[in-house]
């Protein structure tokens, strides 16, 4: 389909429908039942994760987090394609690609809990920390992509960030040196249609984000990030494009925030009830469920069963992570420099007095 998808003329990338009926088998993924089925259970885990840790926040028991909802196919897709050597290089809404690569719940858990330690990923290999400084993290998948094709290995780089991270220069620069080096980056757009309150109209006149691969000269696409088949042939044509020897890949997975932006926003100030109606026809998660009970892969009895088992291994987890030594003061300050430097230092016995007086006043 990579292939075949003009970005000046081409609709959006699409297999099944809102009701996850097969559009056209002209371009199916090769994926067996099992490992589909298994697909659609690891994104219902994720999904299961992410709601509960919207609820740990509301509950004080977590700081802000920022809700993946209505965006698991497009993480779910990349798991299937990405290998033990591969590079996954995230921005910060992308859980069930960073568990599918080996972080473990309890890392993203204290990580959110203000761990330095919980961005660290002991248990992955080839996965970068989160990048909160919007697009910065896309310098850095080019960089890895020089150095595979610089070392010839047999490596490919995942690299994320949001529609609004394409206004960002970040996003410029990294796609000009990976198309001019010719290196093995595919570029994931999730276009949840809003960067905070600001929606996708706002951000750029392009009639699209695939179209800008015209300019950076590597091929785009621009795929329904909702409907996971979809997304899944993209991924394993993006993959294997590079993993030859052919350079970058832009797609743009069209999707939608279901949630908040972070559990500190309010998105009913900045769209409408309708707005949120029609896309929930879109759910991803429910697109896959009806094409797989159609083929008579699920059982709902077992389904049943499995959500409530999710439940509690989430729940236990969660609570391993509260249960963690609380970490030393010095971690907030000692993290980006090797040695910390004097104004650092004196910003950490400022709130070391400040812990003191707090606690003197309880
Ligand atoms: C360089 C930079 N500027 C501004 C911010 C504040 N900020 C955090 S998230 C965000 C919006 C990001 O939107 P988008 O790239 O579409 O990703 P999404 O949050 O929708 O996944 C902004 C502006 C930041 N973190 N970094």
């Amino acid at each position: 389909m990579l292939k075949q998808f003009d970005v000046t003329k081409s609709k959006m990338f699409r297999i099944m429908d809102d009701d996850g009926r097969i559009l056209s088998d002209k371009y199916m993924p090769v994926i067996d039942d099992k490992q589909l089925v298994k697909a659609y259970h690891d994104m219902l885990f994720a999904r299961t994760a992410d709601h509960m840790t919207v609820s740990y926040q509301r509950q004080g028991r977590i700081f802000t987090y920022p809700p993946n909802f209505g965006q698991e196919a497009i993480h779910g897709a990349t798991a299937q394609v990405m290998r033990y050597d591969d590079w996954l290089v995230p921005a910060f809404r992308e859980m069930g690609a960073w568990l599918a690569k080996g972080a473990t719940l309890k890392d993203i858990f204290l990580y959110f809990m203000g761990y330095e330690e919980g961005n660290s990923w002991p248990q992955a290999n080839h996965l970068l920390p989160i990048s909160v400084p919007i697009a910065s993290q896309l310098q850095h998948a080019a960089g890895i992509g020089y150095a595979i094709k610089f070392k010839k290995l047999d490596e490919v780089v995942f690299a994320f960030v949001g529609d609004g991270g394409t206004s960002e220069g970040d996003f410029h620069e990294a796609l000009n040196f990976a198309a001019v080096w010719k290196v093995p980056v595919v570029f994931v757009v999730q276009n949840n249609q809003f960067a905070i309150s600001v929606p996708f109209r706002m951000q750029t006149a392009s009639k699209g984000i695939a179209i800008k691969s015209q300019a950076y000269g590597m091929p785009g696409i621009q795929v329904d990030g909702n409907d996971f088949l979809a997304m899944l042939l993209t991924m394993q044509e993006a993959s294997e494009f590079s993993r030859t020897g052919n350079g970058p890949v832009l797609i743009e997975a069209v999707t939608y925030r279901k949630g908040a932006h972070t559990t500190s926003d309010d998105p009913s100030k900045y769209r409408s009830k309708e707005e949120e109606e029609i896309w929930e026809k879109k759910d991803p998660i429910n697109r896959l469920r009806n094409y797989l009970t159609d083929k008579g892969l699920l059982n709902s009895d077992e389904e049943a069963r499995l959500e409530e088992q999710y439940r509690s291994e989430v729940d236990r987890i969660f609570v391993e992570a509260e249960n963690h030594p609380a970490y030393p003061l010095e971690d907030v300050f000692k993290y980006m420099y090797a040695d910390m430097p004097d104004d650092l230092r004196k910003q950490m016995a400022n709130h070391e007095e400040f812990l003191r007086w707090k606690e003197s006043i309880q």
